[in-house]
């Protein structure tokens, strides 16, 4: 089934954010945010802008009705700086105008001084001096201590990986109109409709039953919309509630380059030991994030680093600590893996490195200690993995053994033009790992003329989670697509939201949805008896029409919705979800924190031109285990840009900050993403074919997340051509691997 959005994206009918049309007296939104990481506001004037003409109002902390905050796991973020800024971009002041010029103009007029107190960028500097946002975690199996005797080699080393800007396509931000009795109705560009009502409610100090949030469908969000897309929303909120008008803030992509939050930086160490058969014995690794100058999500963040230390391998002996550390920079939050793609970085390097040393290719290493079913994770879950499968059905298909010796072929005849390949197998634990989180509900409305409303509280972002919805219904039902609608996610229809995160929005959304179509269809099925003459078991529904003891009967899907309504019985069913069995005990840190893992090997090839240090990605080829894609338009879909963002972050994407904590690449012409000339000439992507019984809705497993790891390989296939060319290369592992790493990298020696 093509992805139910289609036809209104191509026609540029599908309506965002900025395509709501205005209510006559909508006001408009400007923030004026800190220029300096970090000080003591002395003065702030807003007197000159205050008199601009246009302008309504400027709000100011003194403006707040409720709390000054807007932190949602720690209450340590400030909507509006009050005494100090803690980052470049941090909001101060909030304009509202006539219109969204003069908002921006007057923003110009304001004047703010502040004594400049030490800005701090490293996260390691951050933990010498203590600053950390929670206390360092540790995941500990067997003992690590003991298990260095009996290893043959032991590498050590450090990593860097870089930040990654989300750069969906619609930038953050939300509408506001103002309704009866002091409640507001919000559109927001939200994966988290409920935070952002949470928020909302604490920050005026009203009821959230009087703050309605809305969302259609995303431009994106990546996780940037999971915890970000409140502060917006909140503003307007803030203006509507105290002007009683309708009040709008779109963020124009520079303010939203240097205020939001990125994919968290972090800076590793890691110590690894393996014995004579490559078997690894023990592994340690010590992870600081750069959390930015507020918790956001990074305790979250920070945990799943911990949870994909080891990524797709057993290792006996584990011991992998965790540091959050609060740096200058704006916060910084979700973005797709959730912190753990940077773990996995971690481990990959550590394999890299024994392998260059040993002299064999990485592959040795990573094929013999894949997980197998039964083996432990350091958090104590036993696996199902389908680690190994995925591997040898990437050796039967693409042959990897072959493409390596056509690579070292190369190689040999090539001197200006060397080519590197790297296996990038992937395992992703699929749950919130704060395990409350894990539930949903959903609403399904069958009308009497048959046709069928869904509301639940996932949010579409272009990964076809609506689409699945659907399909849900459709096959429960057994009706046509055509007949069904999937509503805008609303907190009055559905309360306490999860965010749509942790690519689990269609296993618990999904499922809910199952719950509630089977709960009506059940109902159905008794009216259906009752006019029939039969028992409920002889009942079937089927394309449309009521089957009695397998035959055809004149009643149709939509007489018998009629004539349920009117035996009086209810067509509408609320239900709830909540995947059975899982739990995390944070105390002694073991638990079986995930109802099930994706798996999947990914096989990158890449050219690097050893004068220019350019590079291309010849070809990603992956098994990818599926489970039984309800989808393979959507998952592959979803595989094919995980992939490409994945190799975006690793190899072309580069986040500056300056000493000074500002951001120096704030615009798309200082941070480069992948285009079509710099994705992968070819991506192919199999399905591990499997008939295994999982946890996932109608066995389709989560497919959000995992792909972006496959992009991890890329940058272990350039330093393997950059490798070949000069073997001596200087090239620390620290990501993203840019054409200018690559060019110092292949004429430079290691000191
Ligand atoms: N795909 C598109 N097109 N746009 C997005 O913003 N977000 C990703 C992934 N795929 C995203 C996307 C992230 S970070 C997550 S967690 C999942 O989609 C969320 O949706 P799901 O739970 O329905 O997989
Ligand atoms: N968000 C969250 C996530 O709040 N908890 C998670 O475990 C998670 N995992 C992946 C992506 N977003
Ligand atoms: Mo995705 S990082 O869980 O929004």
């Amino acid at each position: 089934m093509k992805n139910i959005d289609s036809y209104t994206h191509v026609r540029g009918e599908s309506v965002y954010l900025d395509d709501i049309p205005l209510q006559a007296g909508t006001l408009f939104a400007a923030l004026f945010d800190s220029p300096i990481a970090h000080g003591k506001i002395k003065s702030l004037n807003i007197s000159e802008a205050s008199m601009m003409p246009e302008v309504v109002k400027i709000f100011t902390t003194r403006d707040i009705p409720g709390e000054n905050q807007i932190g949602g796991i720690i209450k340590d973020e400030e909507l509006l700086a009050d005494t100090q800024v803690h980052f470049c971009g941090m909001p101060v002041a909030l304009v509202i105008a006539n219109t969204d010029a003069a908002a921006k103009a007057a923003v110009k007029k304001i004047k703010m001084e502040v004594e400049s107190l030490e800005i701090i960028t490293d996260p390691r500097v951050a933990k010498e001096k203590g600053e950390l946002i929670i206390p360092p975690r540790t995941f500990q199996l067997g003992d690590t201590v003991s298990a260095w005797k009996n290893c043959d080699y032991i590498f050590e080393g450090r990593t860097e990986t870089n930040g990654q800007e989300h750069l969906y396509i619609e930038t953050q931000g939300a509408y506001v109109l103002p309704q009866e009795n002091g409640a507001l109705k919000v559109f927001s560009s939200t994966q988290g409709p409920t935070a952002v009502q949470r928020t909302i409610a604490g920050v005026l100090g009203i009821a959230m039953n009087k703050v309605e949030v809305d969302t259609t469908r995303l431009g994106g969000g990546f996780g940037g919309k999971e915890d970000q897309a409140t502060a917006w929303a909140v503003l307007c909120a803030l203006a509507a509630h105290d002007l009683k008008r309708p009040v709008k803030y779109s963020l124009h992509r520079m303010e939203d380059m240097r205020m939001t939050g990125k994919r968290h930086p972090y800076s590793s160490d890691f110590k690894i030991g393996l014995n004579k058969d490559l078997k690894i014995i023990a592994y340690e690794a010590t992870f600081y994030q750069n959390a930015g100058a507020a918790a956001d999500l990074s305790p979250a963040v920070m945990e799943r680093t911990l949870f994909h230390c080891t990524n797709t391998y057993f290792i006996p002996n584990v011991k992998a600590t965790a540091y959050s550390c609060r740096t200058h920079l704006p916060p910084n939050t979700a973005f797709r893996g959730f912190g753990g793609p940077q773990g996995m970085f971690v481990i990959e390097a550590a394999i890299a490195k024994a392998a260059e040393h040993l002299k064999i290719s990485a592959t040795e290493i990573q094929q013999k200690n894949l997980l197998k079913s039964g083996d432990e994770f350091p958090y104590g879950q036993l696996a199902e993995s389908e680690a190994n499968e995925c591997w040898n059905k990437a050796e039967a298909d693409f042959q990897i053994s072959k493409m390596q010796q056509d690579v070292a072929d190369f190689n040999t005849s090539n001197t200006l033009f060397k080519k590197g390949i790297a296996v990038m197998p992937i395992c992703f634990g699929i749950s919130f790992t704060k395990t409350f989180m894990n539930q949903a509900r959903s609403l399904v409305n069958v009308y009497t003329d048959g046709s069928v409303n869904i509301s639940t509280a996932a949010v579409e972002m272009g990964q076809g989670v609506n689409t699945k919805m659907l399909q849900v219904a459709a096959k429960i039902f057994s009706i046509s697509p055509g007949n069904i609608k999937v509503n805008s996610t609303n907190t009055y229809r559905i309360a306490n939201t999860s965010p749509t995160a942790a690519s689990a929005a269609a296993d618990l959304n999904g499922k809910a949805t199952a719950l509630a179509c089977e709960a009506i269809l059940q109902r159905m099925k008794q009216v259906a008896a009752a006019e029939l003459k039969t028992s409920v078991d002889d009942i079937k529904i089927k394309d449309g029409f009521v089957y009695s003891n397998e035959s055809k009967t004149e009643l149709s899907w939509e007489k018998l919705a009629m004539l349920t309504h009117v035996n009086k019985i209810s067509l509408s069913e609320l239900a709830h979800y909540t995947p059975p069995g899982i739990y995390f005990d944070a105390t002694i840190e073991k638990g079986h924190p995930f109802s099930y893992h994706v798996y999947g090997t990914s096989v990158i090839t890449v050219t690097v031109d050893c004068l220019r240090g350019t590079y291309e990605i010849d070809a990603v080829k992956v098994v990818h285990d599926f489970g039984q894609s309800m989808n393979k338009m959507v998952d592959i879909g979803q595989c094919e840009g995980g992939i490409v963002q994945g190799i975006g972050w690793m190899t072309m994407e580069e986040l500056v900050y300056d000493k000074e904590g500002k951001l120096r690449s704030n615009a798309l012409s200082t941070y480069k993403v992948p285009d079509v000339y710099a994705a992968p000439k070819e991506i192919m992507v199999e399905a591990l074919e499997t008939q295994k019984e999982n946890a996932a809705i109608f066995q389709s497993k989560a497919v959000g997340e995992p792909p972006l790891m496959y992009g991890i390989g890329a940058y272990f296939a350039i330093r393997n051509a950059v490798l070949a060319f000069n073997p001596t290369a200087h090239l620390p592992f620290d990501a993203p691997m840019t054409p200018e790493k690559v060019l110092m990298g292949l004429h430079a020696q290691i000191e």
